[in-house]
């Protein structure tokens, strides 16, 4: 059974989770909490140099690192990646677009409102604010035209923009304006298998690094 080091209410974590979930392979969880600085520790260096989750170790002792990267592995060959280059480049261009042009802004203000304290963030809250509705627009223009971001059928592109767009509020951004946008969310969540970021997918308890069981958020 493979491996997932990350934290449950990790954006990034909840792609891979997700997807695995909806293909039905099985995994088991170690706790890599960013808040806790896991991510720099000597053991999880060791693992990944990189130092980020989501970080996949399969069973023959090969790792994956980068959320997009994981998701197009245990995509390839599914329905979650079109068969022909034209979709294919369609959701890598989404893919893309969600690392550079998305979660920088909305994940990062989700990240700085809801876990660090008040302190001197507050004009890079602003422009992320900026860059993060400019995200938000493009995507709800796309999604007047189109059911899905990568081609005519949900893919890796819809799960890798979903996660940290369902929980855009907790960045202070207001989705109220983007109907489609909220359209598409309802879209996504009613795919079979579909699992919600808090709700625990780990096949076995989660430990941390060392080993410890640790007790993780009850699902929601
Ligand atoms: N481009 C990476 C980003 C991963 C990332 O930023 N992960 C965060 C948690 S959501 C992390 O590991 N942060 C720890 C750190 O920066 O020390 C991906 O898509 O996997």
């Amino acid at each position: 059974m493979l491996t997932l080091y990350g934290f449950l209410r990790s954006g990034n974590v909840y792609k891979v989770r997700l997807l695995l979930a909806q293909l039905g392979i099985p995994h088991r969880r170690v706790e890599v909490s960013q808040l806790a600085d896991d991510t720099a520790r000597p053991a999880f260096r060791a693992i990944n140099p990189i130092g980020k989750v989501p970080t996949v170790v399969f069973d023959d002792g090969r790792m994956l690192s980068e959320s997009g990267a994981i998701l197009h592995y245990l995509a390839a060959g599914t329905r979650f990646w079109p068969a022909d280059p034209w979709p294919q480049a369609q959701v890598l261009r989404w893919m893309f677009f969600e690392q550079y042009s998305h979660e920088p802004a909305i994940a990062v203000n989700r990240f700085l409102r809801v876990y660090t304290g008040p302190d001197d963030r507050t004009s890079q809250i602003e422009a992320n604010h900026r860059r993060g509705m400019h995200a938000l627009a493009v995507m709800d223009a796309h999604l007047g035209r189109h059911d899905w971001f990568g081609g005519d059928r949900y893919s890796i592109a819809d799960i890798a923009l979903y996660a940290y767009t369902h929980v855009a509020d907790e960045g202070g951004f207001d989705l109220a304006p983007f109907g489609n946008i909220r359209r598409w969310l309802g879209h996504v969540r009613s795919q079979p298998g579909h699992v919600l970021l808090t709700q625990e997918t780990s096949a076995e308890p989660v430990v941390d690094l060392d080993g410890v069981p640790v007790s993780t958020a009850p699902a929601a």
